[in-house]
């Protein structure tokens, strides 16, 4: 496998799907909304996780390219839980790529802990030879999910997937600890959002007839 030639479409894919998302968060801050974006970041699998992943799930190299849903991956990270949704919702409107499966990882957790809403699309990317479609994985998650998962998958490769009964239990009060501050942050959010719409009340009744 020349693996080069391979993911040259998943890097291309990674860095279309960059400059889109984050020029959604430049249009909400030229509009002075606030952006349900707080940053993007993104990712192609490196090989050697493709290839563990691969071994791990018994994929041959023939079936690698539609059982392997995450060698593209971007991640969109947001404020509030609400701006996941609002980023979701976003996302099925376009016609730019195809969605292909959702799994709501924020209101059904996993067993780890884990929260984050992945969507997977199919995206249709222009190469040398033709338009290709390639499957990416866009991860939307809050701030405080994102701090939990790069925590987790740290001990994650430190202890080799095999965490400790003791440090498991830790990480899944932590994820209780992460889904209380997201519950809190949302808290003040609606009560911004009240005051906002309080003032603008107030600024209406107050023009002239
Ligand atoms: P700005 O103006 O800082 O918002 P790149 O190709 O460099 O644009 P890449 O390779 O994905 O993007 O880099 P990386 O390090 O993954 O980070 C992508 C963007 O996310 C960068 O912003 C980082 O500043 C931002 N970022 C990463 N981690 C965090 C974090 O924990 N908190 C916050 N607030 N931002 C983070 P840009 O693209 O430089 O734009
Ligand atoms: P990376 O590049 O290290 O992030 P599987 O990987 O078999 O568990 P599946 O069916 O491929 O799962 O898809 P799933 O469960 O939607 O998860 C895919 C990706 O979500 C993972 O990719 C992680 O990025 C993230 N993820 C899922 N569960 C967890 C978790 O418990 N903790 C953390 N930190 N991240 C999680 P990879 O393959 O781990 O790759």
């Amino acid at each position: 496998m020349d693996w080069e030639v391979f993911l040259a479409p998943y890097t291309q894919v990674v860095d279309e799907l960059k400059v889109k998302l984050k020029g959604m968060r430049a249009q909400f801050e030229y509009e002075l909304e606030h952006s349900p974006i707080e940053f993007v970041t993104g990712r192609v699998k490196p090989r050697t996780s493709i290839i563990e992943k691969m071994k791990r799930r018994g994929i041959t190299p023939a079936d690698v390219e539609k059982e392997l849903q995450d060698i593209a991956g971007v991640r969109v990270v947001c404020q509030f839980v609400d701006d996941i949704y609002v980023i979701a919702n976003m996302l099925h409107n376009r016609h730019d790529f195809e969605i292909i499966e959702e799994k709501d990882y924020v209101s059904d957790k996993k067993d780890s802990g884990y929260r984050s809403y992945h969507i997977i699309i199919s995206y249709p990317v222009e190469t040398i030879h033709g338009k290709k479609k390639v499957l990416a994985e866009i991860q939307i998650r809050t701030l405080a999910m994102n701090f939990w998962a790069t925590n987790e998958h740290s001990l994650n490769y430190k202890y080799s997937g095999q965490i400790p009964g003791e440090v498991k239990a830790r990480l899944k009060r932590a994820a209780e600890a992460a889904f209380r501050l997201d519950e809190e942050m949302s808290k003040i959010k609606n009560e911004i959002q009240d005051a906002k719409k309080a003032f603008n009340r107030k600024e209406q009744g107050n023009q002239p007839e």
